[in-house]
């Protein structure tokens, strides 16, 4: 059952991403945005929080990343970490700690917990046939597999789990599985792995989840929970036959490791021990306490892991807490495509904070306003420029800019002392007071994108204010009533500076700056005027959050325009990667039948020189050539004619067949060809000798 007693502490954990790649924009908008705003947002409301993460470092997709670019496992999980680890950091996703899987600590604490159930007998041990590729000596399981899903049909569902519908899967499940070391059809072996027998849990389940948490937890997390348990679970390995990862640590366990969803959750605890024995912490209470509550940020993909698998583990180990919510999101698409790290179709992180620097808010409330939090979504450039311009520039930043550079020009800097409040300056006040309340309500149902639009109507609610009272004008005919329209607008400011922190933290500082209040250990904000703290939990019922009095500073602009240059740029680098992935989508042709040599020496190819080239007319695609091929100089017909302009190739050197029975095109006898290819562009290149000193009717062979 949800808790209804207030928690003593949460526990807030994020996806641990895999260091085989960087950090794009769906992974951003799926689990480490929302797993900030939340965790920030608790923070202000004084909570104790440890926000916990780290670095994925085993499984078979880092050794296959390794494999790829010629480097040790080792060389990619000490390069994803570092670009991963820097980016969050500089993105302002506050983890309390950033740890890894590879770290001492976590071998030890994940070995432990095997130990522990090895020990309770909670796994089954058995010899069973796995899948085993004999070409590559290896087995094969998780990435080491691709087949099609048992339950999906989805063709590319991996050994241990399909991306397509979430499920968990054995590799053995797998319809027509290939290896995807060697492309070839695996065979069947023999041998011992330690299973966790799900089917166990499923009482435990059904009352946890089914029972427990049907209000509570968001429908697409649920559901995906009772297909899976509804269906029936059966036992899972959690050891593998590979080199790479935490060793079994058991007898009988030489040769094998932990399966990476075994040990990569355990990461959770691991990174909370770190962290705790830096800060002088009881990492136990975070994870022992049942007054702690867990929440596990997470994309739909891993729901099965977190909501099935880990929370078993937990219940066979006993001195653990579970979670209290998995608010799943779902998958963001980019410009109408799948987010793709392996086809570079994607948003990098570490891209955008170069390319858009100190806009890390923007790209923040872009991917929160449009978060996919109960359906797949689209981010688009477009998007990212219109909530840019039409809402952060010209609502939020407008408004701010107005008090600020109106309060120095007409009272110094300092906040004006109030008249009589009007009907609407009361109704105004009191709109603002109740801000605070409509926030959490968002965000403690995890409801993201709905506080981001929540927070943008506070600043909506300073902008129409001013624009309706236009001080600009009544300064001229009755500045006693300016005075109380700036000192509202200015209140406003600040509910905005410590509404703000969670979703646009750097525009938060920006604002606490511009107003000059300070943030104290409580992550209350206080003017040097005034003894009274102001912050989420006190700002409604206090009448004052920024004093007649203070002196605030010069404005600064917190957002700037983005230009529709900037966006073309990033679509055009989009264009670029979709010609590059189409040139590579683009199947490679199956070898034709085998020739002889003497097939071979039929072909009699020349290096020749275009001497004379001009557009074929009436033909979009052809040019006639006139070739000197050291023999003759001779007309070609070329289909060469959507790649080059006639006048850009007199004079290259091509390779010819000469010896081409010659055939008529539009009218023109065309005797021999030039050999082409396509570059990766998909652009047309000459198959061509282009070493100097290669004489026409130079012989290939
Ligand atoms: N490394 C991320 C993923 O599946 C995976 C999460 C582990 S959380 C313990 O993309
Ligand atoms: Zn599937």
């Amino acid at each position: 059952m949800p808790k209804t007693t207030s928690p003593s502490r949460y526990t807030i954990t994020a996806a641990l991403p895999y260091t085989n790649g960087p950090i794009h924009i769906g992974h951003l908008a799926g689990v480490y945005v929302p797993a900030d705003i939340y965790s920030r947002y608790l923070r202000l409301k004084g909570q104790d929080v440890a926000f916990i993460c780290g670095s994925d470092e085993h499984g078979v997709a880092i050794p296959m990343k390794a494999k790829k670019e010629g480097v040790s496992p080792k060389e990619i999980i000490d390069k994803y970490h570092g670009i991963i680890k820097k980016s969050f950091a500089e993105f302002g996703i506050s983890f309390d700690n950033y740890s890894r899987t590879s770290a001492k600590v976590h071998h030890q604490t994940a070995s432990d917990f095997f130990k522990k159930l090895y020990e309770q007998d909670d796994f089954i041990e058995e010899e069973t046939e796995q899948l085993f590729d004999e070409e590559a000596q290896q087995f094969l399981a998780d990435r080491f597999v691709v087949g099609t899903c048992p339950r999906c049909g989805h063709e590319e569902a991996y050994g241990d789990q399909c991306e397509n519908c979430g499920s968990s899967l054995n590799a053995t499940d797998l319809i027509n599985p290939k290896s995807t070391i060697t492309g070839g059809v695996p065979v069947l072996k023999k041998t011992k792995h330690w299973f966790l027998p799900l089917d166990r849990y499923e009482d435990f389940l059904k009352e946890w989840i089914l029972e427990g948490h049907k209000s509570d937890w968001k429908p697409n997390v649920y559901g995906q929970c009772k297909s899976w348990i509804d269906d029936g679970l059966k036992p899972r390995a959690v050891t593998r036959d590979l080199d790479w990862g935490i060793p079994v640590p058991v007898e009988g366990g030489e040769g094998k490791v932990l399966y990476v969803w075994f040990d990569a959750p355990i990461g959770y605890i691991s990174s909370t021990k770190e962290w705790a024995e830096r800060e002088g912490k009881d990492w136990k209470s975070y994870w022992m306490d049942k007054d702690t509550k867990l929440v596990h940020f997470i994309g739909k993909d891993n729901i099965v892991f977190h909501c099935i698998i880990f929370p078993s583990m937990l219940k066979a180990h006993g001195d653990f807490v579970l979670p209290e919510n998995v608010p799943a999101n779902e998958f963001l698409n980019l410009e109408g495509n799948k987010l793709s790290t392996s086809k570079n179709w994607a948003v990098w992180l570490h891209e955008y904070l170069e390319e858009f620097p100190d806009m890390q808010d923007v790209l923040r409330y872009a991917l929160t306003a449009n978060a996919p939090e109960t359906k797949d979504n689209d981010f688009t450039w477009k998007d990212f420029q219109a909530r840019n311009n039409n809402e952060l520039v010209a609502i939020f930043g407008n408004f701010v800019n107005r008090v600020a550079v109106l309060t120095h020009k007409y009272y110094n800097g300092v906040v004006p002392t109030p008249n009589t409040f009007t009907d609407l300056d009361k109704q105004t006040l009191q709109a603002l007071k109740g801000f605070p309340e409509i926030l959490s309500n968002s965000l403690e149902r995890y409801r993201f994108r709905e506080g981001s639009q929540e927070l943008m109507n506070l600043a909506r609610l300073g902008n129409k204010y001013l624009a309706d009272e236009e001080p600009w004008k009544l300064i001229k005919t009755d500045e006693e009533r300016v005075k109380t329209i700036m000192y509202v607008a200015l209140q406003i400011a600040t509910g905005l500076a410590i509404l703000s922190e969670p979703f646009l933290p750097f525009t938060s500082d920006k604002l606490k700056k511009i107003l000059r209040v300070v943030q104290n250990d409580k992550n209350e904000v206080i003017s040097n005027e005034s003894e009274k703290s102001i912050g989420w939990s006190n700002m409604s019922s206090e009448e004052t959050l920024l004093p007649a009095g203070h002196t605030i500073n010069q404005s600064e602009l917190l957002f700037r325009k983005i230009e529709d240059a900037e966006i073309q740029q990033q679509l055009d680098k989009l264009e670029a990667t979709k010609k590059v992935n189409a040139q590579m989508d683009k199947a490679v042709t199956p070898e034709k039948d085998t020739i002889t040599f003497d097939d071979f020496t039929k072909l009699d190819m020349r290096v020749g020189t275009i001497v004379e080239a001009e557009k074929m007319p009436k033909a979009n695609k052809l040019l006639v050539l006139k070739v000197d091929t050291g023999l003759d100089t001779r007309t070609i017909v070329s289909g060469i004619a959507e790649s080059f302009k006639p006048e850009d190739i007199v004079g290259k050197k091509v390779t010819v067949l000469v010896n081409l029975a010659p055939r008529k095109l539009r009218g023109v006898e065309s005797q021999g060809m030039i050999l082409m290819t396509e570059n990766q562009e998909g652009k047309l290149v000459f198959v061509n000798p282009d070493e100097d000193g290669v004489g026409n009717g130079e012989g290939i062979s």
